[in-house]
């Protein structure tokens, strides 16, 4: 398959000069994986979605002052999604390292919260003192969900069998859960205590090793930004502290890869599909700030 050939097209909608995949600092890869969902559905096309709100996006980021897609931007073909569960797991993790190994920071769009544990045991390899940020409405936590150990419901539990975890904006989760919770290794934030409050994001950053991948579950946002994903929760993370958090985990740690999740693309609102992708280009922003040529 060509680059050009999947649709549409690229993140960002941005001029060959910016997105060649040579030049490229950073790499977009979608997978539309909708396997387990519980409940909504639409995340299959949640990638779609939010690449073509990126290309209604400025480029020049005002917050920044900068044109964060001059250090390169490249969204890669969509990943193939139609194994069964553990195949698919297994694919993802290989497909991941090999990204990895170019030295190039990875966003991953999904697709459902189950992709989450493989592109961190890719990311784990590199970085062995590597922790894991999500911000999320759910804990994530269950050790099996629907007879398998691959749903959403359990991508938390996944991944804190690989890495220690930070759990933000979490609001819902059932009674294994919160009994399991003090035993795994995680730290959580619940919606009701930070919301609103100031204070919690320097104890969310400290809680992080220096090496730190993110893992973004829109729902984890209020649904007043995003009421077009699988689980909706009340109450959530409003926009500008979650853009204070991201900067503030950016500059004090190095976020080495990342996916934004459970976004549906199944709906007429436009908003929270280029909420989104503005949160995405903001988040790489943050990251690569030091990198930004100046604008003249
Ligand atoms: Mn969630």
């Amino acid at each position: 398959m060509s680059e050009s050939a999947h649709s549409p097209v690229d993140f960002g909608g941005l001029p060959p000069e910016m997105s060649s995949r040579a030049a490229a600092q950073v790499l977009v890869w979608p997978v539309p994986y909708e396997k387990t969902v519980s409940y909504g559905s639409g995340t299959a096309s949640g990638p779609d979605a939010i690449i073509e709100a990126s290309r209604n996006m400025e480029l020049y980021d005002e917050e920044l002052g900068k044109e964060t897609a001059r250090i390169g931007i490249h969204t890669l073909p969509a990943a193939a999604c139609d194994l069964a569960p553990e195949p698919m797991m297994q694919s993802l993790e290989r497909q991941m390292s090999e990204l990895v190994d170019t030295g190039k920071f990875v966003c991953v769009l999904g697709g459902e919260h189950s992709i989450t544990p493989p592109l961190v045991r890719a990311h784990h390899r590199k970085y062995p003192r590597l922790s894991v940020l999500q911000i999320d409405a759910h804990a994530d936590l269950r050790d099996t969900y629907d007879g398998t150990p691959f749903s959403h419901a359990c991508a938390m539990r996944r991944v804190v069998e690989t890495c220690p975890a930070v759990q933000v904006g979490i609001r819902s989760m059932s009674t294994p859960e919160a009994l399991a919770a003090p035993k795994l290794r995680t730290r959580l934030f619940y919606a009701k205590d930070i919301v609103g409050r100031t204070g919690w994001i320097d104890q969310v950053v400290a809680s992080l090793s220096e090496e730190v991948y993110l893992t973004f579950d829109v729902d984890g946002l209020c649904p007043s930004i995003i009421p077009t994903t699988g689980t909706p929760e009340p109450g959530g993370l409003l926009w500008y502290e979650t853009l204070e958090l991201l900067r503030t985990v950016a500059r004090s740690r190095k976020i080495v890869g990342m996916d934004f999740v459970e976004l549906s693309g199944n709906t007429d609102n436009h908003a929270p599909a280029f909420a989104t992708a503005k949160l995405i280009y903001r988040t790489i922003g943050y990251i690569f700030e030091k990198q930004l040529p100046p604008l003249a």
